[in-house]
């Protein structure tokens, strides 16, 4: 039996899930999953990694298609439910996946991909779930390959310095290192009711958030879409004592709180208080967001650095001191080193490249044997591309070798991505796309632009057009219309030049 799914035994009648004013059991996961997993075998034994797609809204749906993918043998596809056509169609075509699962919303936007490939697909709403011929759903526990842990799990989409998403390939055992770390270093117990406010297509919700409280037989809330009125309405209304979040969603449920009066403020933070663990990630936690919600909430918010690769690896700890600007120390199984450019070990004090090495680092690209060749070292530790620095025993984090790589609200996005859609533009010639620091969203995406006439130019239709090509979350903020851009000798663009022309 998978490794998640055993664990779900040993708390068969606590809630798993609180989803669209449902409460499901983990007994019901286990059936429904292993039903849904049966679905998806039809004549089948084994789905031997066939890649399936999923784009499911958040909830009991979700973490039961998940759940069945795993069993059948298959390899989950997690898609964003915001993304258009052309980025769902990327992910659908580079990992040729063979099924579709979606929530009947998304049927319109996969359409053409459906009509163009007639790939098969599954809607999930309970009367479709009947079609399956030869199951019985009320009898439940169908036969299930057996899954050897080494064999692939999931692929996340991760942008980075080349222009096109990579496809991160993690096993059975990786998300297993991954969840397990955490478990421990952060004491998950199955009394923990957490709630999930971020997307599923990404590591921080599916392994920190709901794989987490999955595995330790907590109760894990879903909310439609983001939204600070309703987060605060669960925290005081359902008992809830963790919670975990990127720094901009902090920063914008403190503007929410400064929103209201004084007395519903105080009221919130004696809720807030009684919480067990909240926790930030996935980008820089300004000291003054940590400050500020420490005030309002009671709560000092423990800090850590993850990424797509790895699931999470370092942490402040639990029990200890949780220093402001820092993301603490390499948790349990994870093996960390700092290098200089020639990846040999830095001076201690210097500043160098976080490499890393353990069970909870991810196998490979998704066919992409050249870059996972060159992601990784000669003996084996996969290199972040992160700089950091250890400074009285806690790592710093100082940022990225590339200019190209931007954080923005927590998403990473390639600023190459980005320019090569906007040079598709009929009315652009050149562009450079950067992130300037922001308090908010951590950096803002902004683009500079050579125009081939200014008259033409119109920033709300651009908007528009650009969203029909990629997620929102990638769009830039702000433009600026330059003659030229400016370039160094080698007529490569200088990034930092930019930068400084946005900042000033
Ligand atoms: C959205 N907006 C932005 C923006 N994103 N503005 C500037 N920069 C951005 N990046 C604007 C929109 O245009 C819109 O404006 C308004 O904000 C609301 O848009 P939205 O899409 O509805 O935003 P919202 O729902 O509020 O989402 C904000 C968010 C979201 C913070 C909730 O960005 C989010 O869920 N981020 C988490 C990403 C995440 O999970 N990362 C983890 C990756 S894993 P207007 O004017 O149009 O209304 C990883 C590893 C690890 O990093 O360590 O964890
Ligand atoms: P992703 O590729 O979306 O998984 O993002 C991973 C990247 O997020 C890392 O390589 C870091 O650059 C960044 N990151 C994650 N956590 C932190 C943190 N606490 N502080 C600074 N950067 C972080």
């Amino acid at each position: 039996m998978l490794p998640i799914v055993e664990q779900a035994q040993k708390y068969l009648n606590n809630i798993a899930i609180f989803s669209n004013g449902k409460s499901f059991t983990y007994a019901q996961l286990v059936k429904d999953s292993n039903y849904f997993a049966a679905l998806l075998l039809k004549d089948e034994k084994d789905l031997k990694e066939q890649r399936i797609a999923f784009m499911v809204n958040p909830g009991f749906d979700y973490v039961k298609t998940l759940w069945a993918i795993w069993q059948a043998g298959g390899i989950a596809v997690p898609l964003c439910i915001t993304h258009p056509l052309p980025s769902l169609e990327y992910v659908l075509e580079d990992t040729a996946a063979s099924t579709i699962v979606l929530s009947k919303e998304y049927l319109a936007v996969l359409q053409p991909y459906i009509n163009k490939t007639n790939i098969n697909f599954i809607v999930i709403e309970e009367p479709a779930l009947e079609i399956l011929p030869m199951v019985n759903k009320e009898q439940g526990n169908f036969s299930m390959p057996t899954i050897d842990i080494s064999r692939k799990a999931l692929i996340l989409y991760t942008s980075g310095t080349t222009n096109k998403p990579k496809g991160v390939v993690t096993t059975h055992q990786n998300i297993k290192a991954q969840i397990t770390t955490l478990i421990n270093a952060w004491e998950w117990s199955e009394n923990d009711k957490t709630i999930c406010v971020l997307p599923l297509h990404h590591v921080h919700g599916i392994i920190n958030v709901v794989c987490c409280s999955m595995w330790a037989g907590a109760s894990c809330y879903f909310i439609p879409q983001f939204s600070p009125k309703l987060i605060f309405d669960l925290f005081t209304n359902n008992g809830l004592n963790v919670f975990m979040a990127v720094p901009t969603i902090y920063f914008k449920l403190m503007t929410y709180l400064e929103s209201i009066s004084q007395k519903e403020q105080v009221a919130l933070k004696n809720v807030m208080s009684s919480f067990r663990l909240m926790v930030c990630g996935s980008a820089a936690l300004p000291i003054s967001v940590m400050e500020k919600w420490e005030g309002f909430s009671g709560q000092r918010l423990l800090e850590r650095y993850g990424m797509t690769e790895l699931g999470m690896a370092i942490s402040n700890p639990y029990f200890g001191e949780r220093r402001a600007g820092y993301v603490g120390m390499p948790l349990p199984g994870v093996s960390i080193k700092l290098v200089n450019e020639q990846y040999e070990q830095a001076s201690v004090d210097e500043p160098g490249e976080i490499i890393v090495k353990g069970d909870n680092v991810f196998l490979e690209y998704w066919q992409n044997q050249t870059a996972t060749q060159t992601s990784f070292t000669k003996d084996g530790w996969f290199k972040t591309g992160d700089i950091a620095v250890i400074e009285n025993g806690y790592y710093r984090i100082m940022g990225r070798n590339s200019v190209d790589i931007i954080k923005s609200g927590g998403y990473k996005i390639s600023a190459l991505e980005i320019e090569e859609v906007l040079r598709m533009h009929e009315h652009i010639s050149d562009c450079a796309v950067v992130g300037i620091d922001d308090e908010q969203w951590g950096e803002l995406i902004v683009a500079a632009l050579v125009v081939h006439d200014r008259t033409f130019f119109n920033e709300v239709a651009l908007s528009k057009w650009l969203v029909e090509k990629m997620a929102a979350y990638k769009k830039p903020r702000k433009y600026l219309l330059l003659e030229e851009l400016p370039r160094n000798a080698m007529g490569k663009v200088v990034k930092n030049e930019v930068k400084k022309l946005f900042e000033s």
